[in-house]
């Protein structure tokens, strides 16, 4: 469904598709994971106001390498990604995250149109707008989505030349399956021909990815107990946070960093009316970060129908930026 905002509520945003992801499928998706036996809720919950600022706090930290690294990354090689990519493309970009990257993204490439794709409505209308009035030469198209599902682009959008963005490792939060079967509906919803530009954590050793998820002055937890706080106020939920403490440790049969959070006594919890029994020791897994090496991503990549064109790595090589052609 379309709920067209009037011309003053988006400045100078061209215009505004909300798909609608509701307060509805949160309570469902809450409920169903929580009733597995081993409990899960979905790392795309993280971010409400609160989460949100306390992920832009992660990526000031020292032991989290990963946002300025792929920053130092597109400022190296904007030129290059500027070659790769041809003059003028219509940038998609999955998840309205950062305002740094997409700025260096669209100053590279001379984007006529931006289109960012996110979950959180408030967010997105707020950057959506930022962008359009810094960049009155664009036309900004902002659509309110869950990119996990299937995201038909809105006809009026031009249909060649088209570059998808898709940076942070957010790929990472999906298994290597649902890797797969998002980036071959991405290469379906921006067309054959099309360019896709993906940021990928790279493996490295335990003790540098431990630190980035478990940091010492406790971010890193706040952000993942906050989701417990989110669901206490928006689901009418009882999670006592002092009975919940926070690990992220590498799972290297998995290749991935596990989020999780331990409660610590046997304890009941509600959750929109329905009950659910902790026992002390359990875990609710709330997220995947899945590392790749170069090769394997490429793997995934070719599996998934796109040619793995070129790739830009750090010197220290702990990430990458892939350019991928549909
Ligand atoms: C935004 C999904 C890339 O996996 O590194 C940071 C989220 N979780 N610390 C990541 C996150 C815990 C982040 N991504």
């Amino acid at each position: 469904m379309n709920k067209a905002l009037s011309p003053t509520d988006f400045g100078a945003l061209e215009g505004f598709h909300d798909l609608n992801p509701t307060q509805d499928d949160f309570c469902a998706s809450v409920i169903k994971g929580l009733s597995r036996k081993q409990k899960t809720l979905s790392c795309k919950f993280f971010y409400d106001q609160r989460g949100s600022e306390l992920f832009d706090e992660i990526t000031t930290l020292d032991e989290y390498y990963p946002t300025r690294t792929e920053i130092g990354i597109l400022e190296r090689s904007s030129a290059d990604i500027a070659a790769a990519v041809g003059n003028q493309p219509t940038v998609v970009e999955f998840g309205a995250g950062s305002v740094r990257k997409i700025r260096l993204l669209l100053d590279a490439v001379d984007a006529p149109v931006f289109v960012p794709i996110d979950i959180s409505r408030d967010h997105l209308v707020h950057s959506a707008k930022c962008l359009a009035g810094d960049y009155p030469e664009t036309r900004v198209v902002a659509i309110c989505a869950d990119f996990t599902n299937d995201i038909a682009l809105p006809k009026d959008l031009p249909t060649s030349n088209r570059l998808g963005f898709f940076p942070g490792s957010t790929l990472g939060n999906f298994t290597h399956d649902e890797a797969q079967q998002f980036l071959e509906r991405t290469r379906a919803t921006l067309g054959t021909g099309s360019a896709f530009l993906v940021g990928i954590d790279l493996r490295k050793d335990a003790e540098t990815l431990h630190a980035a998820y478990n940091d010492s002055l406790g971010i890193s937890a706040a952000f993942n107990l906050n989701l417990l706080n989110r669901i206490n106020h928006e689901l009418d939920a009882t999670f006592d946070l002092t009975t919940f403490r926070h690990d992220a440790p590498w799972v290297e049969e998995h290749g991935r960093i596990e989020m999780r959070l331990y409660s610590t006594v046997n304890q009941n919890v509600t959750v929109a009316g329905t009950a659910f029994q902790f026992t002390e020791g359990e875990y609710i897994h709330t997220e995947n970060s899945h590392k790749y090496s170069v090769a394997e991503f490429q793997a995934l990549a070719s599996s998934s129908g796109y040619e793995p064109v070129q790739v830009w790595v750090d010197d220290a090589e702990r990430f990458s930026l892939h350019y991928l052609r549909g």
